[in-house]
């Protein structure tokens, strides 16, 4: 049995590292499902009473001696996917316990296992199903998936959530963020249908440093776990068998001439994988992605990223975004900027926003939400932190557009934030060694007049250096010292610079010296980016942010209200003077370089 153990474990050591592996089901946009969208009675519960009144029962008083003191049906209805803060202006601070409830009908059918799964609920969320609580999980942005195979019902069900957004130090984020904590149901809720056997995740990827091989993984979820797995990719002629071992997973590797991905070329082949008669389908682009020396390098060719960062954030009515048109929107603006990359800030977007920069041709930073001050020296936190680490990565392993994997953002430079840092680089390495790993960094010293050098020991243990600087936003500098301003990157790595900006409600217009002006931010653009680009290692850049969004701690009357306005489009989508700025900037950039 050790031995078993043991072999077990060095084959799945470089797939999975010490970590159990996720339980994530891939694809599910590719699997039968039944939406569980839509309306869901909610009752909010700011003292937790739920849990002693056992409000998963969902019950109804048996006579007239029984005292009840909750009603789903009585209550009002919240939208799901969407936060609550911004269905309801009564709950736009809210933070702390909502009980949903959805009833559904479903016929039962032999052979079919069924699965509950929440594309994110922010931030814990405890689910029960006709009574039964069938599973937890915190971590407000990465999706999971309950099995319900024996709870569900022929017939009539409900289904209980508590979902919780109580602000803690000790969780991922900690307590103080500069973005809005929207609770709720923020993304899909679907019944997943699976056979007894399925295709639970796999890999099908160019191989580490080659452009013309593929290789990857399948892991199969049931009984038959040892059996054969069909891998089909008909436009590039490819047909292989791969032989699952008794824990359901298999690997293989293809020799094969194929079409890369790229910016320019965002070419998605369909590939399926079969098993047992049933199949699964993806599409999925072919890139590599590499730091060489100072150099970002796409499919062995350098690349300099035009990209730009963002919240997933609502455009015009604000909110949390989740639809293919907030997609559509928000990824349609970037592209408008001339951009072939992004940063997806700061924490794991809807599995539709990365699907959309892979047809788009965007080149993707995704980020787990390791935010300012953390609980280093916590091991539960450091903890839930791998798990969201290893979410994001399994939900979107197969997304030609990410390159980059961030572990965190402007965290302070100690010993034990080091430590726990490294952790995750390590974790995001063995996980996935086809993609970069970064984090933005933000400590740096002025070394000698007119001269920022970054010192971070963090950036040993990066492939990609992301550096966020607010000179002359947050610092006392003017227009003229950034001009002067030269920045030393002690890394023979590539740069990108992940944050600049400064803030200007739209249509507040002035002299370019007065901050909050959009004069003032389209004038920093020009001069931050003469600066930036001038960084021997420079290798692209994100600034802050494309559209203004909503924060706790922008409390500014008549010009924050509530919202960080340093997007470059008003959260109406207004384009602001730096819009153009930018786009002028980038439209250069993309003509000297030919793409
Ligand atoms: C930062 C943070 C970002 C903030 C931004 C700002 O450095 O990474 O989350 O919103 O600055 O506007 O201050």
């Amino acid at each position: 049995m050790k031995r078993i153990l043991i072999i077990l474990c060095v084959l799945a050591a470089p797939v999975f590292g010490a970590q159990a592996p996720s339980t994530l089901i891939a694809n599910v946009s590719g699997r039968t499902t039944m939406s569980l969208n839509g309306a869901w009675r909610a009752i909010i519960d700011p003292y937790e009473t739920g849990i002693g009144g056992k409000f998963y029962e969902n019950r109804k008083p048996r006579d007239k001696r029984d005292l009840v003191e909750y009603d789903f049906d009585g209550s009002p209805v919240l939208k799901v996917p969407g936060d609550w803060n911004s269905q309801r202006a009564d709950l736009f601070f809210y933070e702390g316990p909502v009980w949903y409830r959805k009833t559904f009908s479903y016929r039962k059918r032999e052979h079919v296992r069924e699965f509950i799964y929440f594309g994110a609920a922010n931030y814990k969320a405890a689910a029960y199903l006709n009574g039964k609580k069938i599973g937890e999980h915190q971590g407000g942005f990465t999706s999971f998936n309950f099995e319900v195979t024996d709870t569900l019902r022929n017939g009539e069900n409900f289904l209980v959530v508590e979902v919780n957004n109580q602000r803690t130090k000790d969780e991922v984020p900690s307590s103080n963020t500069d973005f809005w904590n929207y609770g709720g149901l923020t993304r899909d809720v679907s019944l997943v249908e699976v056979p007894e056997t399925f295709v639970q995740d796999y890999v099908v990827q160019l191989t580490r440093g080659s452009l013309n091989e593929i290789s990857g993984w399948v892991r199969l979820n049931g009984a038959a776990q040892t059996s054969q797995v069909t891998l089909e990719i008909p436009g590039a002629g490819i047909k292989k068998l791969i032989s699952t071992d008794s824990e359901g997973f298999g690997e293989f590797r293809i020799p094969s001439k194929i079409e890369l991905w790229s910016p320019e070329n965002p070419k998605l082949y369909k590939v399926s994988l079969s098993t047992g008669g049933n199949t699964i389908t993806d599409e999925i682009g072919f890139r590599s992605i590499e730091a060489r020396g100072t150099k970002l390098i796409l499919n062995g060719k350098p690349i300099v990223l035009r990209g730009v960062s963002m919240h997933e954030e609502a455009p015009f009515r604000g909110g949390r975004a989740f639809s293919q048109e907030d997609d559509q929107t928000l990824l349609g603006w970037v592209k408008e900027l001339h951009c072939n990359f992004v940063r997806l800030a700061h924490y794991p977007h809807n599995e539709s926003m990365t699907r959309l920069a892979d047809r788009l041709g965007l080149i993707v930073w995704s980020e787990i939400p390791v935010y300012w001050e953390t609980a280093w020296e916590n091991t539960a936190t450091l903890q839930n932190a791998e798990d969201q680490l290893r979410d994001m990565i399994s939900r979107d392993h197969n997304r030609a557009s990410v390159a980059f994997w961030s572990v965190a953002n402007e965290t302070p430079v100690t010993p034990a934030r080091l430590t726990f840092l490294k952790v995750l680089v390590g974790d995001a390495r063995k996980l996935d060694s086809t993609r970069l790993v970064t984090a933005a960094l933000n400590h740096a010293v002025t070394s000698a007049p007119n001269t920022k050098t970054l010192a971070d020991p963090l950036a040993e243990f990066l492939d990609v250096i992301g550096l966020n600087e607010y000179m002359a936003w947050y610092t006392k500098d003017t227009f003229e010292d950034i001009d002067r301003t030269k920045w030393t990157i002690p890394y023979d790595k590539p740069l990108i610079v992940s944050e600049f900006g400064a803030g200007a409600p739209f249509g507040n217009h002035g002299e370019a010296e007065a901050i909050w002006t959009e004069e003032y931010q389209a004038s920093m653009y020009d001069h931050q980016i003469k600066m930036l680009r001038q960084i021997p290692s420079f290798a692209g850049m994100s600034p802050w942010v494309l559209m203004d969004f909503h924060s706790p701690r922008r409390l500014l009357p008549g010009t924050q209200d509530y919202m960080n306005r340093k997007g470059l489009i008003s959260d109406r989508g207004q384009r602001k003077k730096a819009f153009y700025t930018l786009q002028e900037i980038y439209r250069g950039m993309m003509e000297s370089s030919g793409h």
